[in-house]
């Protein structure tokens, strides 16, 4: 079977990651739609710096849990081919064993110049007076999507969404677009839809079938059902 997953901030949060809105979507009382984005990097580069070095340091911290085990265990089993599509900027799918991870709102451990556009892995914090190894401007940031920026991979998970039997989204709200439309779009696609998620969502009346629980109780439940 062909399955896509898309995985949001509601998979971290057994990790100890807040999600966007247990946090009421606010950093520091800003608002999150309002840091992460190309306008608040242009006139407080700082505080969007800070932003993500605050993050980063969570994330090193962070262990992945029983839910990006179990999905590191349904890609390795080779049983079904599946797409791992996360709207997450951590790397713990990548550190619980799952490969060809796509990050469509990029990671917190890659680096981009805002001048030049060239690319690297970054594991530190940044800084605004960074300069880009390649074109030596001040204008390092996050190779992150940030709100009005394109979202990375679209054809490439277009496709798969046109290609899937079953598509899963597990711990996201469907608050945020285009990747709270693609539910709807594997669904006119012909594929089966499943959400696991401890509460609901704004698009769960899209799915056929809901895995109402926590990430870590219901994925492993999910995956094991899949490898039987
Ligand atoms: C774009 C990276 C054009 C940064 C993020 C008006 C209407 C419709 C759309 C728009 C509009 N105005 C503007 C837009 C577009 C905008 C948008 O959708 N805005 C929203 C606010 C309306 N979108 C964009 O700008 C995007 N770009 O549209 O470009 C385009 C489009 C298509 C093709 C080409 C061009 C870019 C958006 C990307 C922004 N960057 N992240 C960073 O991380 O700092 S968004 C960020 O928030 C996440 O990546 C995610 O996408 C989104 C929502 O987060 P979730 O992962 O869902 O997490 P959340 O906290 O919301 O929910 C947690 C869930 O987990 C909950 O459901 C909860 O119940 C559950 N949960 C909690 N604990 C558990 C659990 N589940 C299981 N177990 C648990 N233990």
């Amino acid at each position: 079977m062909k399955i896509l997953v898309l995985t949001g901030a509601g998979l971290s949060a057994e990790s100890g990651l807040p999600t966007f809105r247990a946090t009421g979507g606010l950093w520091q009382g800003n608002r999150i739609d309002q840091v992460a984005t190309p306008d608040a990097f242009a006139v407080n580069p700082g505080l969007v710096l800070d932003f993500y070095n605050d993050r980063r340091e969570a994330i090193n911290k962070a262990e992945p849990n029983a839910a990006h085990r179990a999905l590191a265990r349904l890609q390795a089993a080779d049983r079904h081919k599946v797409i791992l599509v996360t709207q997450n900027i951590d790397d713990l799918h990548e550190r619980a064993g799952s490969s060809k991870v796509v990050h469509m709102h990029g990671s917190i451990f890659a680096a981009r110049c805002n001048a030049c556009g060239v690319g690297w892995s970054a594991s530190y914090a940044m800084d605004p007076e960074d300069t880009c190894p390649h074109c030596v401007e001040m204008a390092v940031r996050p190779d992150i999507v940030w709100f009005g920026e394109v979202p990375k991979e679209m054809a490439l998970i277009e496709r798969a969404l046109s290609k899937a039997d079953l598509f899963v989204a597990i711990g996201t709200s469907g608050s945020v677009y285009p990747a709270a439309g693609f539910a709807r779009k594997a669904k006119a696609w012909g594929a089966a839809t499943l959400e696991i998620n401890i509460a609901a969502s704004e698009t769960s009346h899209v799915f056929d079938e809901i895995y109402r629980g926590s990430a870590t109780t219901m994925v492993p439940v999910w995956v094991e059902k899949m490898l039987r």
